[in-house]
């Protein structure tokens, strides 16, 4: 028998993207190929099936995950020996319907994979099952995996009913490789990022356990709030639509550590309803809709997470009943004029720059600009990009439109914060202790709705604003998502952080066409990187003109880019 479970040594065999290659040489006592073997035909590969590492990971249905979780586990033990670092694996599938499910790995810092990493993810996810020693020996090559290395991985999931033995078949892989493991059983996505960064900061960032994580947001929010609430603004409620998902434990075992400063009202906590099903922020943000399950009363705040809580969104009905919905851009502008008035009054020089993608609404985009005079950078969809554009900055605050974000704060910047709160006068040091609080608030790993909601809620109890204020900083232009079903959404490829298309041909000359036919108008089309659709965006002066736009423009995708199913409808 061969060392790669009965394949001949230095054999020409096809590497994973079908380039001939040749069997690396590595000793087959550092990996028990033939242990990961038998153990894998537990977990077969349905034929044929291909799937990417996409925007977040892999996900699609839940039934078609299980020899992907396998090997997420075995991939998670050679990151972490390449890393010499804890490496965290969470099954989720975020704000997608219940019977879908996924997976994504966490890199040492807390922040998502590398794109060196995603590359052999995918490679791995699809190998034919005979294939698959090879294929490990084969990253561990490309990657100069050192295989005697400790490993160390750390396991989170949601509630959905797949997540539990799907996390299992995670752990079967970690196991076989001979990764030593963590389970931390159901827990929010950034409770996940959190738990990685504190292991590998060795605690400096904080205690890597759920206690620990609620401490370090807790104290941080009523130190923040002390100064207000001392005002006697003390009874602040907020009314919170969980999505029906692991948001709703987390904050009913989180809750008792920051009232009484904010009372929160668990709506769609699971008890009933199906998870992300006509609720969670996913829903609100793209129906533009309250949530069913709650109820709302005139100039009520009201927020929702989406189903692993790493999105937040706002809203409230006026008085008139027309719903108004404050979305990651407003969250955004929110929290960078806060952020400026310290900055400014610290007098430090440190720089604040924003980062949105092409979903930002124009208006936010100018009022940024313009109105407050902070440097705003549009980079390609999914947190990885805009995480890694904010750290180029002092205090880079990063939000998706539909509430996913965080605010980073540099090595230097949080140094020189740390010396004015001890060292300077009254009015310097004040400032200086507020962004101190804030820098423990914000989870800074990842977007995470539990530590956005304390962050926006400190701020508006600080500076004494009501929800409408908050909204009135200024208007939406109106804007319409749509989705397009097409044969192979691949088709489609993009340049320009994704506001312009290279291919079908002809597809951006007819949008162009389109756009120039509105008013203040904007228009794109994009693979989703999370669903088998394309998404179309579209702004213009009216409601009724974006529309309109949408639908145009998801006609032209349909019959330039190989629509299959229902044409396009107008209305909606
Ligand atoms: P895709 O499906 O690639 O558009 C969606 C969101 C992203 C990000 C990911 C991960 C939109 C338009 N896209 O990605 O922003 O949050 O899911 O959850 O909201
Ligand atoms: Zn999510």
């Amino acid at each position: 028998m061969g060392r790669f479970g009965g394949e001949e040594e230095g054999e020409l065999t096809r590497n994973c993207w079908g380039q001939p290659d040749f069997c690396p040489e590595v000793d087959k006592t550092d990996m028990d190929l033939d242990a990961v073997t038998k153990q894998s035909v537990l977990h077969a590969k349905p034929d044929g099936l291909i799937l990417q590492y996409g925007t977040a990971g892999f996900r699609t249905k839940a039934e078609h995950l299980d020899h992907v979780m396998f090997r997420m586990g075995l991939l998670a033990v050679l990151r972490s020996k390449q890393t010499k670092s804890t490496i965290g694996v969470m099954v989720t599938a975020s704000h997608n319907p219940e019977e879908d499910n996924g997976v994504k790995l966490v890199d040492p810092l807390g922040e998502m994979l590398a794109a060196s990493w995603e590359e052999h993810a995918t490679c791995l996810a699809n190998a034919e099952e005979q294939h698959l020693p090879r294929v490990l020996v084969d990253i561990s090559e490309k990657a100069a995996v050192d295989l005697h290395q400790d490993a160390f991985v750390v396991i989170g999931r949601d509630t959905r009913p797949s997540s539990e033995r799907l996390s299992q078949s995670v752990i079967d892989g970690v196991t076989v490789l001979g990764g030593q493991f963590y389970d931390y059983g159901l827990l929010t996505t950034p409770q996940l990022h959190y738990m990685v960064f504190c292991r590998n900061s060795n605690g400096q960032y904080g205690k890597a356990t759920v206690e620990g994580y609620y401490q370090k947001l807790s104290s941080a929010f009523v130190e923040l709030t002390k100064q207000a609430f001392c005002r006697g603004d003390d009874h602040r409620t907020l009314k919170v639509d969980c999505a029906n998902g692991i948001g709703a434990l987390k904050l009913a075992e989180m809750k008792h550590y920051f009232s009484p400063g904010l009372s929160v009202q668990l709506f769609n906590d699971g008890t009933k309803g199906k998870l992300n099903h006509l609720c969670g922020a996913d829903f609100v943000k793209s129906h533009q809709k309250p949530p069913q399950g709650i109820e709302m009363r005139a100039n009520e705040r009201c927020c929702s997470f989406d189903g692993d809580a790493d999105r937040i969104v706002y809203y409230y009905h006026d008085a008139d009943g027309q719903f108004h919905l404050i979305d990651g851009d407003k969250i955004a502008t929110l929290i960078s004029s806060f952020l400026k008035e310290l900055l400014l009054e610290i007098g430090d020089g440190l720089s604040l720059g924003v980062v949105q993608t092409a979903y930002a609404n124009g208006s936010s985009t100018r009022y940024l600009e313009e109105v407050m005079k902070v440097p705003v950078y549009c980079t390609k969809t999914g947190v990885k990009h805009l995480h890694h554009k904010a750290q180029e900055f002092d205090i880079g605050v990063y939000f998706e439109a539909n509430g996913h974000g965080t605010v980073l704060f540099s090595k230097a910047a949080e140094t020189k914060i740390k010396q004015l709160a001890k060292e300077s006068e009254d009015e310097k040091r004040k400032a200086a202790k507020m962004l101190e609080n804030i820098i423990d608030l914000f989870n800074q790993t990842i977007g995470d709705a539990i530590s956005d909601m304390l962050v926006i809620e400190a701020i508006l109890a600080l500076k004494g604003l009501t929800v409408q204020q908050w909204d009135a900083l200024y208007t939406d232009l109106p804007n319409r998502q749509l989705k397009v079903k097409v044969a192979d959404r691949q088709v489609i490829s993009t340049t320009d952080a994704e506001r312009q298309v290279v291919k079908p041909p002809g597809l951006q000359e007819a949008i162009n066409d389109l756009v120039k036919k509105y008013r203040l108008s904007r228009a794109f089309v994009r693979p989703s990187g999370t669903e088998d659709i394309v998404r179309v965006y579209a702004e213009a002066d009216s409601q009724e003109n974006t529309d309109s736009l949408a639908y145009e423009v998801s006609l032209a995708v349909f019959q330039l880019a190989g629509g299959i199913g229902e044409r396009p409808q107008r209305g909606f």
